[in-house]
């Protein structure tokens, strides 16, 4: 066929019509075929703390329950990697993609990669900014923890367990992430209707425990009337706990430490008393992910998030629960 100018006119109103098409049949997220097994990828964020050794332990298990391959990429607390690591699951052409999105904006093209590439995208424990994608279109839900309410948590034993002590100094999680957003904005809203209680610092310490231990120590040194501290995770809680400690004060006497995840390392810190209270973040995801995966394949309706329930440690129950802690 020779091609004229007027085929080639024609050609590209069909493509564009098809493009037209395929965009508007695209407003849902991507199907799961049915299968009896899959390749599935787990994008993690990072692998500096408990928290994320035991939710990828519990991804990697579940995967090996079911015999299903699991494509694991760590992006060493890099958004940038993060992104590289999606790129590169699309690349190997996984059935569909865990993400755990380290912070709230970066990891949006990635998302939309994946869409575009007719791979479905699960969120793990992490979200991303609500007026940048949709569950339902861009990715198919969010898996995790309320953590605006685990910040309200905190906040609400403090107001009534203080004893007087209302001078506070808050280590936020990484900035840009929606964990350190949320725990931030649900603590501060109650404190801010608790006249007396104030937050005199709020600091990232990067959800790590080194970070933490140095901000706090630099944040104590500058308001040495602090005697409370609100760690946005655990690590940073531990962290805090030596600074104090170096500052010559004690913890749960002096100041009071006040934390979320709920580790075994910081549980036993509130049977220790140096930790007056915890709100749990579980880390075990595998088998609501997969679950959901297949819930999915299967074509059930699935809800734009579904959130964990989490406990709460203080001194009441800390010792009996201990052993149910990660
Ligand atoms: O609290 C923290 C981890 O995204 C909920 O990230 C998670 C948080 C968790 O590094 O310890």
């Amino acid at each position: 066929m020779t091609i004229t100018r007027r085929s080639l006119l024609f050609t590209s109103a069909v493509g564009l019509a098809a493009i037209m098409a395929a965009g508007s049949a695209l407003a849902d997220a991507p199907p799961l075929k049915k299968k009896d097994t899959y390749k599935v990828g787990f994008a993690q964020t990072e692998s500096n703390n408990p928290w994320r050794l035991a939710q990828t332990a519990s991804m990697q298990e579940e995967a090996k329950k079911r015999g299903w391959q699991l494509v694991y990429t760590d992006a060493a607390s890099s958004a940038a990697k993060q992104v590289a690591d999606v790129n590169s699951m699309i690349a190997q052409g996984v059935d569909l993609i865990f993400l755990a999105p380290r912070e709230e904006k970066p990891l949006i093209p990635a998302i939309k990669a994946a869409k575009n590439a007719g791979i479905p995208v699960i969120l793990l424990d992490r979200n991303v900014d609500a007026s940048l994608a949709k569950a339902g279109e861009d990715y198919v839900t969010f898996i995790g923890s309320n953590f605006i309410e685990e910040g309200q948590r905190v906040a609400d034993w403090l107001v009534k367990n203080a004893n007087g002590k209302t001078t506070i100094i808050e280590l936020e999680g990484t900035t840009g992430s929606s964990p350190a957003n949320d725990r931030k904005k649900g603590f501060d809203e109650v404190i801010a209707k608790n006249p007396g209680f104030k937050v005199v610092a709020s600091q990232t310490g990067d959800f790590a425990r080194d970070k933490g231990r140095q901000v706090a120590e630099t944040l104590l040194q500058a308001h040495p009337d602090a005697n409370v501290i609100y760690a946005h995770n655990d690590e940073m809680a531990i962290g805090a706990i030596s600074a104090i400690e170096a500052a010559g004060k004690v913890p749960g006497k002096d100041i009071l430490v006040l934390s979320i995840d709920g580790g075994k390392e910081a549980v036993q810190a509130v049977v220790d008393g140096k930790i007056a209270a915890v709100v749990e973040c579980n880390p075990r995801f595998g088998p609501k992910a997969f679950d959901t995966a297949v819930a999915y394949a299967n074509g059930e309706k699935i809800p734009d998030k579904l959130i964990n329930p989490d406990q709460f440690y203080d001194a009441s129950n800390a010792k009996e629960l201990l052993s149910t802690a990660y």
